[in-house]
C-alpha cells in the first residue's frame, strides 16, 4: 500500500470534496481518499493496478490538477 498526498488549489468547496472522493475512490486499486478543504490537500492511499501517475491523471481530467 502506498500513500500520496498532493496540494490540489483549485478546491472551494465541499462540492469540490465531494467530487474528488467519488472520482478518485472508484479508481481501481484506490482504497481511501481524504481530501481537505482548508489546506486544499488530497491524500490517497493506494495499490496496484492504482499509481501515482492515474491519480494525478484523473485529477487534471476532473478540472483539479495538483500542484507539484
Ligand atoms: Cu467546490
Amino acid at each position: 500500500m502506498s500513500t500520496v498526498s498532493f496540494e490540489v488549489p483549485g478546491i472551494s468547496c465541499g462540492h469540490c470534496i465531494h467530487t474528488i472522493r467519488t472520482e478518485v475512490g472508484e479508481l481501481e486499486g484506490v482504497k481511501g481518499v481524504e481530501a481537505s478543504q482548508s489546506d486544499k490537500r488530497v491524500t490517497v492511499e493506494f495499490e496496484p493496478p492504482a499509481t501515482e501517475e492515474i491519480i494525478i491523471g484523473l485529477l487534471t481530467e476532473i478540472n483539479y490538477p495538483p500542484v507539484m
